[in-house]
């Protein structure tokens, strides 16, 4: 009756309707891309007001957003940390204000009680799977892997540096012969390649690329062409994120294995936002997501299909 519906419209309009402020590190991949694309959705079907700010690469950029978010009051904050330092005070501005910040897919190398949660994926693990790949995909044979990093600083730079290295450790035949960063992006990842081949006198000798994303793989696949040598084959391709062109070139053949990481961050972290701003529940310190290993086996082209159209 009347006095039902009043009491249902009551509850709706009583619902929190929050601001959150979001530093993003600016779109050097595809998976950061589709990361942006999701954030908004995901505050779209809760009705969150979403305020973006996009820091092209450079950290005093994201501690000027985080200032700016804190003076507006903005209920929560999202923080996408693009290196691992530098975020003591700025956080512990946060903390004053009373402002939770939640970090997503990277970490920082701050205390803990200065961020509410984490989510992100065992960045050391996805390293581990690609090695773990590679050490199947060789077995007893001779293979010299260039590894193209991540931004230098970054905890996945780091950490799957770290992970790929204890997969490959116990494997004399499998070493790392030249390693350089390629900062996430397909140029840099090309650049980078090049003089990869260059150096190592055309790249005969080259047996593996592990890529720390895929955008920089994508990028080294089209240098590793360009020196007439036959990606996916003359030089594996290992690599991680699981973006739609990855698909495309492992249906070539001219990739042969990725890790998945879900650019869905900002679902869990609204989650726990939510319990935290209602009634003070204190959420994990860290929301891991899932790593899925893909190879040529897995139908690339029907993953392809799947994933085009997500925001990527
Ligand atoms: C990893 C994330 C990385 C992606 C890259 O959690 O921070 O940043 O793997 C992106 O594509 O640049």
């Amino acid at each position: 009756g009347a006095t039902a519906l009043a009491a249902a419209s009551f509850a709706g309009s009583a619902a929190i309707s929050q601001t959150i402020g979001f530093s993003q590190i600016g779109s050097e991949s595809g998976w950061r891309a589709a990361e942006t694309t999701l954030t908004h959705q995901e505050a779209e079907a809760r009705g969150i007001e979403l305020k973006f700010a996009d820091a092209q690469q450079k950290q005093e950029n994201q501690i000027k957003a985080l200032r700016s978010f804190i003076a507006q009051g903005v209920d929560a904050i999202l923080l996408a940390p693009v290196v691992a330092t530098g975020w003591d005070s700025v956080l512990e501005e946060a903390k004053e204000a009373e402002i939770p910040v939640v970090l997503l897919d990277r970490m920082v190398d701050s205390s803990d009680d200065l961020y509410l949660t984490a989510v992100g994926s065992d960045l050391v693990h996805e390293g581990e799977v690609a090695g773990e790949w590679l050490v199947g995909a060789v077995g007893d044979e001779q293979c010299n892997v260039v590894e193209l990093q991540g931004t230098t600083g970054s905890s996945p730079a780091i950490d799957r540096k770290t992970g790929f290295e204890n997969a490959i450790s116990g494997h004399d035949n499998i070493s790392i012969i030249r390693s350089q960063t390629g900062d996430f992006t397909r140029t840099k990842g090309k650049e980078v390649m090049e003089s990869f081949l260059k150096a190592e006198g055309g790249g005969e000798n080259i047996c593996a690329l592990y890529a720390h994303n895929d955008d920089m793989a994508v990028g080294a696949i089209q240098a590793i062409k360009e020196a007439g040598l036959q990606p996916g084959e003359d030089i594996l391709v290992v690599s991680i994120d699981a973006v739609p062109d990855i698909f495309q070139a492992m249906a070539a053949g001219e990739a042969n294995a990725t890790v998945e990481l879900t650019p869905n961050m900002a679902g869990p972290a609204f989650d726990a936002l939510d319990a935290y701003l209602k009634d003070g529940t204190m959420p994990e310190k860290f929301i891991q997501t899932e790593s899925k290993l893909y190879t040529q086996d897995d139908d690339p082209q029907a993953v392809y299909e799947q994933k085009k159209d997500l925001g990527y």
